[in-house]
């Protein structure tokens, strides 16, 4: 059984969001028409508290992109983005919504969560590797937003749980923060990752 995996195609990432990444829209015709070549297909929903500790305001003196260390390690400070119930934590309005399931992360004000599948302590489980087994789905195709931060945590945490992980590029695109693009092919093509 094969899922595909959109990860946070909301409002926030994509032009005149929060947090934007350029062409974030502009993937949104492919990954809908994806949808149809799948057993399931599940969307993630970055969903912040409105004073989450991944926002740069929650941290006097701080500005966007400034990285500080947390108890579980280094933290990319962002603008405030996809709080829980505002329309920039709503989905692309043009995405097809129809989806098995949807998975919330993020939503504990004290750890930020870019993987699909562990808070980024690396250790607290989102639940959705229990969801996937449990429907014998075994590999993974993963498209979204954005390719260096989300959509790579989630599929080296996906290739790590022994998933069979795709990752198709034309539907994604990326943040690209100090090299953070090149890092993460790397390290998802060292995690045995298909980049397709
Ligand atoms: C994301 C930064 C902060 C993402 C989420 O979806 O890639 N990036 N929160
Ligand atoms: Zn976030």
């Amino acid at each position: 059984m094969h899922a595909l995996v959109v990860i946070d195609v909301q409002n926030d990432f994509c032009p005149g969001g929060a947090l934007a990444v350029a062409g974030g829209d502009a993937i949104v015709p492919r990954i809908n028409a994806m949808m149809v070549d799948f057993d399931a297909v599940i969307l993630t929903q970055d969903w912040h508290p409105a004073d989450h500790s991944s926002f740069a305001p929650s941290h006097p003196g701080r500005t966007p992109f400034d990285v500080i260390d947390m108890p579980y390690g280094p933290q990319v400070l962002w603008p405030a983005h996809c709080i829980q119930g505002s329309p920039g934590a709503d989905f692309h309005p043009g995405l097809d919504q129809s989806a098995d399931l949807i998975i919330r992360k993020g939503f504990r004000r004290g750890i930020d969560s870019y993987s699909a599948f562990f808070e980024n302590d690396h250790a607290t489980p989102t639940g959705l590797d229990g969801y996937l087994r449990s429907r014998g789905i075994t590999a993974l195709t993963m498209v979204g937003l954005a390719l260096d931060f989300c959509v790579n945590f989630s599929a080296v945490d996906a290739a790590g749980l022994g998933y069979d992980v795709t990752v198709v590029q034309e539907a994604t695109r990326a943040i690209d923060l100090d090299g953070s693009l090149t890092a993460a092919r790397a390290g998802m093509t060292q995690a045995g990752v298909t980049l397709a």
